[in-house]
């Protein structure tokens, strides 16, 4: 892994391309990326696997541009495919030290953890980072459950990897954040449907530098 993990955590966007066009969602991405996000995922759930390579490769001639790693949610084969940084997993995806053994050593393994428990395996098993959430309720498309910021902070405490927060995050809430001890956090909606997508990620990092 050639990419310092504690440092690209800090604001991560996390895709999904409600109604754009193509044209438009890799144009938002690629403001996002011009304006300070320091990771991105990609996060298909219901396209084919021929769709999805699609979209990778264009998504990573951006990222690339950028110099900013790109991670594929669930998809191995799609990140190795496309030589992404690495591939971010959840309770029904591979087992951690499955998807550790055949991603390598090098690419990042980023999981997701609801409690100090999960954190602990997954830190064992080989993740690279927590994804620690949903701490705020989200209308974004997903299967998760409420996660306070109590128990954020306990998997902080608990593991010596690093954690981001996610789910219904703001650049208004940021500040809630402070003294967890987290890395970074993750949003969708609040960037991918942002009218001004260059205004919302700089206002969000200058947030997140008074936090962090
Ligand atoms: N994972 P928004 S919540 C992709 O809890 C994802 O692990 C979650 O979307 C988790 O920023 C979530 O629009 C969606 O609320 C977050």
């Amino acid at each position: 892994m050639d990419v310092n993990i504690t440092k690209v955590l800090k604001l991560y966007l996390v895709t999904n391309r409600y109604d754009y066009s193509d044209e438009e969602f890799l144009g938002r991405i690629e403001k996002a990326c011009q304006n300070g996000v320091t990771l991105a995922q990609l996060r298909e759930k219901e396209v084919t696997t021929h769709k999805y390579f699609e979209l990778a490769t264009k998504v990573k001639e951006i990222t690339d541009r950028f110099r900013i790693p790109l991670i594929i949610d669930d998809r191995i084969d799609i990140c190795q495919a496309v030589d992404a940084a690495g591939v971010h997993i959840g309770d029904n995806d591979l087992p951690i030290s499955v998807a550790r053994r055949l991603i390598g050593p090098e690419k990042i393994l980023g999981v997701s953890a609801k409690s100090a428990m999960r954190a602990t395996q997954a830190e064992l098993e080989g993740a690279d980072y927590l994804g620690v959430g949903a701490i705020y309720p989200t209308k974004t498309k997903v299967i998760t459950k409420p996660t306070s910021i109590e128990t954020l902070k306990e998997i902080t405490r608990t593991v010596s990897i690093p954690v981001i927060a996610i789910g219904g995050i703001k650049e208004h809430t940021i500040h809630n954040f402070k003294n967890t001890e987290i890395n970074g956090v993750a949003m969708v909606s609040e960037i991918m449907c942002a009218e001004n997508i260059a205004d919302k990620v700089s206002d969000t990092i200058k947030e997140l530098d008074q936090v962090l």
